[in-house]
C-alpha cells in the first residue's frame, strides 16, 4: 500500500499522530503538498463521508477523523505557507451561525496564507453580529465565510445583510463558499465571489484586491 493509501485509511480511522508521521514521511519521499492533501487526507474524509451519509459510522467517528485531517493539513501547512511572505491583505473568516464544519474553513485558511494573506479566523458557529464587529476591528479587504449545512447557508445572507444595516458593505468584499453554496446563492444574496474550493477562494480574495 502507498503511503498516500495508508493516510487516507488512517484519517477514517482517526489516528491523528500517526496521519501527522504519514505526511512527514511522503514529504520526504518527495510527493507534492498539493497531492498529499487531495489523494491522501481529504480521500480518506471523502469516503468516511459516503459511510456517514449511509449510517455506517456516526458523528463521534466522524469528529476523532476531523481531528485527524486537521492535524495532518496543520504538519502540510509549513510546506503549503511561505514562512516570510509580506501580507498583501487581511481576510477575516468564519463558519457562520449554527455551523461547527472546520475543515473546510482550515483548508481556505491555509490556501489563503499561502497566497500571502494575513487571516483573523473567528471559527466555527460564530453569529452574524460578532462577524460584523470582527469587521470593524479589523478592518480586513476580505471577509469569507464557509458554510457547510443547507440549513446554515442563509445564514451567509444574513451577515451580508448586518453589515448593510451596520453602514459598512461598502467596507469589505465579501466571498461564499461551502458544499451547498452555488455562484447562483452567492449572487442571491449579495456576495462579491464565490468559489468552489479553498485554492479558488485564494485566486477570488486576490482579485478582489485589484
Ligand atoms: Co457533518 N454533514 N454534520 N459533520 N459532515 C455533512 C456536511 C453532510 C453532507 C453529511 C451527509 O449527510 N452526507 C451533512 C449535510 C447535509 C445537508 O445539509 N444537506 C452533514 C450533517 C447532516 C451534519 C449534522 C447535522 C449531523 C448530525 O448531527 N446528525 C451535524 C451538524 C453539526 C453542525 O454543524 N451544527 C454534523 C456534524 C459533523 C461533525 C461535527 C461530526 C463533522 C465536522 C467536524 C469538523 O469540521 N471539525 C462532520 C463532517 C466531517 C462532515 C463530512 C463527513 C465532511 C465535511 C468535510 O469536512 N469535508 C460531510 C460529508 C461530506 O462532505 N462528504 C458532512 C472536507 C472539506 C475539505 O470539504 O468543508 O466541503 P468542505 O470544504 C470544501 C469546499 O466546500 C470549499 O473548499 C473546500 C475544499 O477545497 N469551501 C469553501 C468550504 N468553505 C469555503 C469557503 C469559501 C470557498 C470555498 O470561500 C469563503
Amino acid at each position: 500500500m502507498s503511503v498516500l493509501t495508508d493516510m487516507a485509511e488512517l484519517v477514517q480511522k482517526g489516528k491523528a499522530q500517526e496521519v501527522s508521521d504519514l505526511v512527514s514521511q511522503a514529504l520526504e519521499e518527495g510527493i507534492a503538498p498539493q497531492q498529499i492533501l487531495d489523494e491522501g487526507l481529504l480521500k480518506g474524509m471523502g469516503e468516511l463521508g459516503v459511510r456517514f451519509k449511509n449510517n455506517e459510522v456516526f458523528v463521534p467517528e466522524v469528529l476523532i477523523a476531523a481531528r485527524a485531517l486537521n492535524k495532518g493539513t496543520e504538519t502540510l501547512k509549513a510546506k503549503l505557507v511561505g514562512s516570510d511572505i509580506k501580507p498583501i491583505g487581511k481576510v477575516v473568516l468564519a463558519t457562520v451561525s449554527g455551523d461547527l464544519h472546520d475543515i473546510g474553513k482550515n483548508l481556505v485558511k491555509l490556501m489563503l496564507e499561502g497566497a500571502g494573506f494575513e487571516v483573523v479566523d473567528l471559527g466555527t458557529d460564530v453569529p452574524a453580529d460578532k462577524i460584523v464587529a470582527a469587521v470593524n476591528e479589523n478592518n480586513p479587504e476580505v471577509l469569507a465565510l464557509s458554510a457547510l449545512l443547507t440549513t446554515t447557508m442563509a445564514a451567509q445572507g444574513d451577515v451580508i445583510k448586518a453589515l448593510i444595516d451596520a453602514g459598512v458593505r461598502d467596507k469589505v468584499k465579501v466571498i461564499v463558499g461551502g458544499a451547498p453554496i452555488t455562484d447562483a446563492f452567492a449572487k442571491e444574496i449579495g456576495a462579491d465571489g464565490y468559489s468552489e474550493d479553498a485554492s479558488g477562494a485564494a485566486d477570488i480574495a486576490k482579485q478582489l484586491l485589484q
